[in-house]
């Protein structure tokens, strides 16, 4: 008795080939000589106490699929996996929970390791890296020191945004809104000695080079405006005699885009840190300003930039000198101006400059129009902020903005009193970190020597072991209170140093470890040149957009600093940027967290639906690249699916009547073979371009198509090729129903995942001809290929005229001929 299993048991299937593609090894990187290599890439998870979500799965299906997809056409296949495990999620978890930080980590990576696994992402396991293993943070600071030599990394004192909840210093790009990304905490500013990384020094190049990668626009965008490029001139006012002192040179220089506004210039505006504040106010003025001064440190830079905030200043009681009128122009001091960029002081122009004019109004400051689209006066209502002709301007009235502006400019820089200025909002990137849990800076301070890097032979600086990791409270590192650690020896003079005891932002571990994976085991050096240049740059890198002047802007930036030292050959590490969209809880519409208790774990849904149904609807739910609802309601569709095939495929290898298969019919059946050439394209087209909801809305309608065909006991000749092709272009998805359908159910031999990838012939997915069934009495008992623009008339003549049929009708009368079109014929008699 054949007992005949009607359902995906999951559950036995899914455990079987878990353990067989363990057992051999299933996803080592390929190393055929013959093939050629792809590098296809996650972004480096920091792996937190929470687990992984469904919405994580997002990213990692996706490339799985795609990793699986280049294996079935003959790549090697570079998807490797590893841990950004050093940082603060860790520590302040070991903190509340008393264990070390590297036993919350290993606890972490364990377990999102175990959910990987639990996915079947395919990753190779062998080179799996973690960025707090010392032989692996070792080569962060080698590269720290690589900067340093270089002149790319440098101690300087600052005032920076400091994180009162975390105690560390923060990077700038490390605040959103004035908090901080971590722990939303409001931060506040600190002055302390810090070490930067100068990114600022490849600004233009990190802007030009968008220009050619292949990622999303929107991700461009964002990194064009966080350097925040502008052209323009640096103009010099001269201030009154009185406030030149030997200290001060009574000079004020601005940096403004907009030379060709310069006769509008009514008033000055000097940030409220500037340094020439005190010598250039009046004693009159003394106290007004310093309270002022005063009341602008507490506010945070988001208010004083917000154009919304009603404007405040004071006058100083000083005046400048108009470097082209030489009339007097008034100086005052706003917190709109800020001192961290162009010059920190401002020429006031009302007429043309939003925040001047909402300025110019509160103070009753006079507002000269120099700028209108044909050069005559029109009347300052508003800011006029567009480009047009001069007016109001002397010799330059009647000529345009972009001649004036290269015109004065150039008039400025022969009086002496300017030059043409590029300015950047990028900052450098403050790495200091005053925590315990990350890779120690490779520097000492020495008495004799000053700062010393410590030589490259004797790293890695081992994190001490302690067992009091909680920050200091005192704006310094736990590092600092281990004295035994701190005190050392100079590597130049050997007299007694202390150690840099502030750690690394996380960061820098992430801005190379793309470059680790070609050699994961390499002792001597952070990679083998030769695997590198075998496997990179990284063809397709895949994750989050929250990273896009983060993580992207910084790696980017240490990959041309290793190209100009020589180590590397390229200088863009991601060919091809890819971000998925957020899931979001169908409860709350809500990202996933613990805190908002609406997380759905991948755990939860392959005990209930098993792992091939988990990764069906990861892909189904939604486009790869827009946030979409995670319905759990849906995920039932998907096992359905996966139901029905093994169905369809399982009825086809026992057949209903006789212990034998269907015998093919002799007419090759050109529709058929035609669906099945078409949805080869389709799920191919669509694997390439990320688009897997879409392959797998094929697939469905595939499975559709293949059940209708299948309701007679007459197979088309292909029809096992069709299901062996749908279950090879299955397999990348359902790694596990396709693989025991293929190896099990129908006998064939070897790994499904080893098969090639079909292929499809480019005429037959052109719709020129189409099946249709015709039906006696609604029993099918033909099919024909026709024309697919066929008349009626005429297929109803073939249809009935065909010789299997006038065997049926069998001299009967024909009393209807009922025809669904580019269906079927159904002949009543
Ligand atoms: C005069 C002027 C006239 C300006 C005009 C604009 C329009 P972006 O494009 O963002 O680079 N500015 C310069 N330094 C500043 C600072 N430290 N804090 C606040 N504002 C500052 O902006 C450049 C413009 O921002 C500069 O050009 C300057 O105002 C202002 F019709 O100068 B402009
Ligand atoms: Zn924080």
């Amino acid at each position: 008795m054949n007992t005949k299993i009607n359902r995906y048991e999951f559950k036995e299937i899914e455990p079987k080939w878990r353990a067989v593609w363990e057992e051999e090894n299933a996803y080592q990187t390929g190393d055929d000589p013959e093939k050629p290599g792809i590098y296809i890439l996650d972004f480096f998870p920091y792996p937190s106490g929470e687990g992984l979500s469904v919405g994580h799965l997002r990213n990692y299906v996706p490339t799985d699929v795609y990793s699986r997809y280049f294996r079935m056409k003959g790549y090697n296949v570079l998807h490797p996996m590893g841990w950004d495990a050093f940082g603060l999620p860790a520590e302040n978890y070991a903190i509340k929970h008393n264990i070390h930080p590297q036993e919350s980590t290993d606890l972490f990576c364990e377990t999102y390791k175990r959910q990987m696994k639990l996915a079947e992402c395919s990753y190779d396991w062998s080179r799996e890296i973690n960025s707090t293993d010392p032989e692996y943070y070792k080569w962060t600071q080698y590269f720290f020191l690589m900067l340093y030599k270089r002149g790319l990394a440098y101690r300087a004192k600052g005032s920076q945004w400091w994180c009162p909840e975390c105690q560390t210093i923060l990077a700038n790009e490390q605040v959103e809104d004035g908090l901080c990304w971590r722990c939303d905490a409001v931060v506040t500013k600190k002055e302390l000695e810090q070490w930067y990384f100068k990114i600022t020094e490849y600004a233009d190049r990190l802007i030009k080079d968008l220009d050619w990668v292949d990622w999303p626009e929107s991700i461009k965008q964002m990194q064009r405006n966080w350097i925040g490029r502008s052209e323009g001139a640096e103009v010099v006012f001269q201030t009154s005699e009185v406030f030149k002192t030997s200290e001060v040179s009574g000079e004020i220089a601005v940096f403004t885009t907009r030379p060709d506004t310069l006769f509008g210039v009514t008033f000055m505006v000097l940030a409220p840190e500037h340094p020439l504040v005190d010598a250039i106010t009046t004693p009159e003025q003394k106290t007004a300003v310093s309270n002022y001064v005063n009341q602008a440190k507490i506010k945070t830079e988001i208010d004083r930039a917000s154009s919304e905030q009603e404007k405040t200043g004071v006058f100083t009681g000083a005046y400048a000198i108009h470097p082209l009128t030489d009339e007097k122009v008034p100086i005052w001091i706003s917190d709109y101006v800020m001192m961290g960029y162009g010059t920190g002081a401002v020429m006031g122009v009302p007429a043309h400059d939003q925040r001047d004019f909402g300025f110019a109004k509160k103070f009753d400051l006079p507002i000269v129009e120099v700028i209108s689209p044909d050069g005559k006066e029109q009347g300052i209502e508003t800011c006029a902020s567009e480009k047009g002709v001069l007016l109001n301007s002397g010799d330059y009235s009647g000529i345009t903005s972009v001649d004036a502006i290269a015109k004065i400019t150039a008039d400025l820089q022969a009086k002496g009193q300017g030059e043409p200025k590029v300015t950047y909002k990028l900052r450098d990137w403050l790495i200091s970190r005053q925590r315990y849990w990350g890779a120690p800076i490779p520097m000492v301070t020495c008495e004799q020597c000053g700062t010393v890097p410590v030589p490259e032979d004797q790293l890695p600086i081992r994190l001490p072991d302690t067992d009091n990791f909680s920050p200091m409270g005192n704006g310094r590192s736990p590092l600092a209170g281990i004295e035994d650690w701190v005190n050392t020896t100079c590597p130049s003079c050997d007299g007694p140093a202390i150690r840099e005891t502030d750690t690394m932002d996380g960061f820098a571990c992430s801005s190379w470890y793309f470059l680790r994976f070609a050699s994961p085991h390499e002792a001597e050096r952070p990679f083998d040149p030769e695997a590198v240049r075998k496997w990179l740059p990284v063809d397709t890198y895949v994750g989050g957009a929250e990273h896009a002047v983060l993580h992207l802007l910084y790696a980017r930036f240490w990959t041309k600093v290793m190209f100009d030292a020589g180590m590397i050959e390229f200088d863009e590490p991601f060919n091809q940027l890819r971000n998925q969209g957020m899931l979001l809880s169908a409860k709350d519409g809500q990202k996933m967290s613990k805190s908002k208790g609406n997380v759905v774990t991948p755990d939860e849904v392959a005990s209930e639906v098993g792992t091939d149904a988990l990764r069906l609807y990861v892909l189904f739910v939604g486009p790869f690249d827009h946030d979409v609802l995670w319905d759990s309601t849906g995920i039932k569709g998907a096992s359905r699916f996966l139901d029905r095939l093994w169905r369809l495929v399982s009825d086809s290898m026992t057949p209903k009547t006789s212990g034998l298969l269907p015998p093919p019919v002799d007419v090759p059946d050109r529709a058929f073979e035609q669906m099945r050439h078409k949805v080869i394209k389709k799920v191919t087209a669509d694997f390439e371009n990320f688009r897997f909801n879409t392959a797998v809305a094929a697939l469905m309608e595939y499975l559709n198509y293949l059940s209708d065909a299948q309701t007679t006991d007459i197979y088309p000749p292909q029809w096992y090729e069709a299901i062996t092709t749908f279950l090879k272009l299955l397999s990348p998805i359902c790694p596990f129903i396709a693989e025991e359908l293929w190896q099990t159910v129908m006998k064939q031999p070897g790994t499904i995942h080893a098969q090639p990838w079909p292929e499809f012939s480019e005429a037959l997915t052109v719709d020129d001809e189409q099946l249709i069934i015709i039906q006696v009495n609604g029993k099918v008992r033909d099919r024909i290929i026709v024309s697919a623009g066929i008349d009626e008339a005429v297929l109803r003549e073939t249809a009935v005229s065909q010789p299997n049929i006038q065997k049926f009708i069998d001299g009967q009368l024909v009393r209807k001929v009922i025809v669904v079109p580019n269906k079927l014929v159904n002949i009543v008699v």
